[in-house]
């Protein structure tokens, strides 16, 4: 395994203008063909081909017609070198692969029976040998045969330009692709599929025919990726001025499937999960995460494939800003000023629960990365969601104009283009007459800033400061890192609880952006007729870390007043914090546990507050979650932490107990199911409170989950009841998961959800998830099902994952190396469970390394997952 450098990027050598493929498709042995022209690359010195290649048979290889011997080329591990060719050429390859050998789910592989692909990053020279990299964009044919029978359908990038049968019940499929594309946006798909269709008219009149492909019994579950399909294309249309630019768009669900989803051109490939939904198999968590990941695959069409990465260093070009709006969309799928809040503090919350840890661990890296061994280690939160932040950022300092402008500005440049984040720095800040040079820092700096705020009021002068001190902690490889460029958005709350009028340059009303540039710098208001509550960081404006010493009557002020939804939240959260912590060392130290009566009453006076929007209750209720606590401890006690949180949970589920029954009773959603938001946001705040209820379980909250199990009219009540059952300890758990699984054992995705929500239960132990792998349903090879019971074990249940004798480490060590033996990419997700594993105490981390250990030493061990181990061990 060899260390990748972005600073070692080179152009390539020869470009690709054409490709045609022809692929005969057989489980057992696929045959190949393809035909690529060829030419020099202007900006290249170097002269040579360089194809890539990983499990293929070559069986003939021709340079202009002319066949091509072992002493005409040269294959180093996964190249293929061709030196010295003439200025123009024309390659012919024909390769062998086994597709149902393919374990992976990288490059091309069969999943029940049919054909899929996933290409990105790397899976394409899987299938043939091609210049693999995403700055060689050329045209694609593909020529697609196989058995009518066992595939009836025949799909692949762009228009379907012919089809016809052929001898011994064979059939084929023509498709053209009309834009260059990186070979990492190749798909195809050969299977028994059938689909819902529809032609959509586009803004600018034309009709584009759209498709969602699925399993025929799955035809029921396909309406909301078609109406989220719909509602991405208007949206891009008036966000962004951005249209279809094809005839045709089609999305296709595999069972078996390493991400989320791909944005392959025209023909995205999901896993079902994102895709199929009906209210009775379907939370709604599903129906957002399906509204959000159709959204993100359909935003790439601009963001990712008209405009692609120069190399994969620049990941986070398409990620972060392909993520930021689906953020955006979602968001204005609600429409609400509180339900956009809402959907903020889920996204703040995903940092913190996942990015933060990640920033602050052995994989911590750069929104773009400066070296990689594998770069599937690098879809990452980071890239992902932190790079969604960076872009978002952009957007708080030019605002939302500026912002379109600089995107304009960004297509003008370089549509057609595969492009660095530099690029598109350079877009927003031409754009806008903006220097954003210090701005680069948040590409090129790892770790999570520190801002520590001090205050001082003048009351003589009627003036208020604020000074800032940033700081971040030193990452693997940058030890010292320089200031950032931090939008803080503030706002001063008067003890009436309304926003004061700000005497500030830039301010925007009753909230004011400031930048911070430097280490230290202070800011001042004038006008400031009383000491104020500060408001600080607003809409969580920067994805960093806030020290300022709220007093709890501060923070009970923001938490009742703050006009800003975000940061009132973020008081509550406080206040939790500071008790979850307090009562885990209470609970280590085997002190009293006692909850004070201003925390209850605040929580109550949001619980009954029916001037807020529900979902928003239920977001205020909801405390930090054990992770969360985790990362705020110096030395981890996963056992403490849980009792501790129990603790709170199950006193408020007694003291509230009236409030969360009305509650209950004031939020159900009769009739027919709808996933909209203020239905969603009913239900969310109702199971909530049953699950509060739960937590301090007495006969009347166990018969109501039992109620509500037996007559739920949905997914989403039916788990959140099952869940109270099994937290709740009851009796009747175990009979209700029985008659779940009876009722759903068909319905893969809810099986899933059967495993993990069993994996998360906080009496579930090592003994019993190996049990539960015994089970007819268990397998593996599927990541969903491997992701449901062992990822939701190891992630979700801490305080069994981590028991003091070491019998989760063992058990994850196992997995990680029966995983990556069938499935690298999926491995190495698991592998990063102990990422954190310095933090524990001493005995803990001895049994982590341990397990560390003993994973570094497999044999076989794949890029992936070493990458990942040796920097936990490094
Ligand atoms: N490009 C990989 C899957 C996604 O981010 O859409
Ligand atoms: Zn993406």
């Amino acid at each position: 395994s060899q260390t990748i450098y972005r600073n070692d990027y080179t152009p390539p050598a020869y470009l690709v203008d054409t490709v045609e493929l022809g692929f005969d498709l057989d489980p057992a042995r696929t045959i190949v063909a393809s035909r690529l022209t060829m030419r020099r690359n202007p900006d290249s010195e170097r002269a040579e081909i360089e194809l890539y290649g990983e499990n293929l048979e070559l069986v003939a290889l021709r340079m202009n017609g002319k066949p091509l011997g072992k002493r005409d080329y040269r294959i180093d591990g996964n190249l293929l070198r061709i030196a010295n060719p003439p200025q123009d050429v024309t390659l012919e390859i024909e390769t062998i692969t086994a597709p149902e050998k393919n374990t992976t789910l990288n490059g091309l592989y069969v999943s029940n029976g049919s054909f899929f692909t996933q290409c990105e990053a790397e899976g394409f020279r899987n299938i043939t040998y091609f210049p693999d990299r995403p700055d060689v964009m050329a045209k694609f044919t593909v020529m697609l045969r196989a058995d009518k029978q066992k595939y009836p359908v025949l799909l692949s990038n762009g228009n379907l330009i012919e089809e016809g049968e052929l001898d011994d019940g064979r059939h084929f499929a023509k498709w053209e692709d009309p834009f260059k594309k990186p070979s990492y946006l190749f798909a195809l798909v050969a299977a028994q599929l059938v689909c819902q269709e529809e032609t959509f008219r586009l803004k600018d009149g034309r009709d584009a025919l759209l498709q969602v492909w699925v399993e025929e019994g799955n035809l029921d579950k396909t309406d909301y990726a078609m109406q989220s399909l719909k509602n991405s294309i208007r949206w891009d249309e008036e966000r962004f001025g951005l249209e279809l630019d094809l005839d045709r768009f089609m999305i296709v669900a595999v069972g078996d499937f390493n991400m989320g989803a791909m944005e392959n051109k025209g023909l995205n490939i999901f896993n079902t999960k994102f895709v199929l939904a009906n209210p009775r198999v379907a939370t709604d968590v599903d129906y957002a995460g399906i509204e959000a990941v159709v959204g993100h695959e359909y935003f790439h069409n601009w963001t990712g494939n008209r405009v692609t990465c120069r190399d994969w260093f620049q990941l986070s070009l398409k990620e972060g800003l392909t993520v930021f709006r689906d953020q955006e969309f979602s968001a204005d799928m609600i429409g609400t000023a509180s339900g956009r809040a809402v959907t903020r503090i889920e996204q703040v919350r995903t940092l913190r629960q996942a990015q933060f840890p990640e920033d602050a661990g052995p994989m911590a890296h750069p929104v773009r990365p400066d070296s990689f061994v594998e770069i599937n280690n690098f879809y990452t939160v980071t890239v992902y969601e932190k790079g969604a932040e960076v872009v978002r950022m952009l957007q708080t300092l030019v605002g939302r104009d500026g912002f379109r402008k600089g995107m304009d500005l960004y297509f003008e440049r370089h549509d057609g283009q595969a492009v660095t984040c530099d690029d598109f720095r350079n877009a927003m800040a031409d754009a806008n007459q903006r220097d954003l040079i210090l701005f680069e820092r948040w590409y090129s700096q790892a770790g999570t800033p520190i801002v520590k705020a001090r205050t001082q009021y003048d009351a003589d002068a009627k003036t208020y400061s604020i000074t800032f001190t940033q700081s971040c902690p030193a990452t693997p490889g940058q030890p010292k890192k320089l200031p950032f460029h931090i939008p803080i958005a503030v706002g001063l709350l008067g003890a009436d609880g309304r926003d004061m009028p700000l005497g500030q340059d830039g301010a925007n009303g009753s909230t004011a952006v400031l930048e911070l540039t430097e280490e230290t710098q202070t800011f001042n208001f004038t006008g400031v007729g009383e000491q104020p509550t500060p408001s600080i960081l607003r809409d969580f404006s920067a994805p960093v870390v806030l020290e300022y010493d709220y007093t709890d009557l501060e923070l009970l002020h923001l938490f009742s007043h703050d006009s800003d939804p975000v940061n009132r939240w973020e008081a509550g959260q406080r206040l939790a914090m500071q008790r979850l912590l307090r009562l885990t060392s209470a609970v280590a130290s085997g002190g009293k546990l006692e909850l004070d009566a201003t925390f209850i009453d605040a929580m109550r006076k949001i619980l009954t507050d029916d001037g807020l929007d529900p979902s928003f209750r239920e977001q205020a209720l909801l405390l930090p979650s054990e992770t969360m606590m985790a990362e705020q401890m110096s030395v981890v006690n996963p056992q403490a932490i849980n009792a501790a949180r129990q603790f709170v949970r199950a006193t408020i589920g007694t003291t509230l107990r009236t409030e969360l029954m009305q509650q209950y009773l004031a939020n159900m959603t009769p009739g027919e199911y709808s996933p909209d938001a203020l239905s969603a946001g009913r239900r969310g705040l109702k199971n909530l409170a049953l699950s509060y209820l739960a937590a301090a379980p007495d006969a009347d909250a166990i018969e109501l989950a039992q109620a509500q199990f037996d007559n739920a009219g949905n997914m989403t009540d039916r788990v959140a009841a099952l869940i109270g059952l099994i937290h709740a300890g009851a009796d009747s758990a175990a009979p209700a998961l029985q008659a779940f699984y009876a009722d759903f054992e068909k319905e893969a995705l809810v099986v899933d959800k059967w495993f993990a929500m069993q994996a998360a239960a906080p009496a579930t132990t090592v003994k019993a998830v190996r049990e539960l792998m015994k089970h007819r349903a268990f397998t593996l090879k599927n990541p969903n099902r491997a992701r449901s019971l062992i990822f939701s074990f190891c992630g979700a249940n801490p305080a069994q994952f981590h028991a003091p004798d070491g019998s989760g480490y063992a058990f994850w060590a196992e997995q990680v190396i029966a995983l990556d033996a069938l499935n690298p990419q999926v491995a190495s997700r698991l592998a990063r469970s102990l990422d954190r594993w310095r933090r524990y105490a001493p005995a803990l981390q001895g049994q982590m390394k341990k397990a560390l250990q003993k994973v570094a030493g497999g044999k076989k061990l794949s890029n992936d997952v070493r990458e990942v181990i040796s920097k936990a061990l490094a």
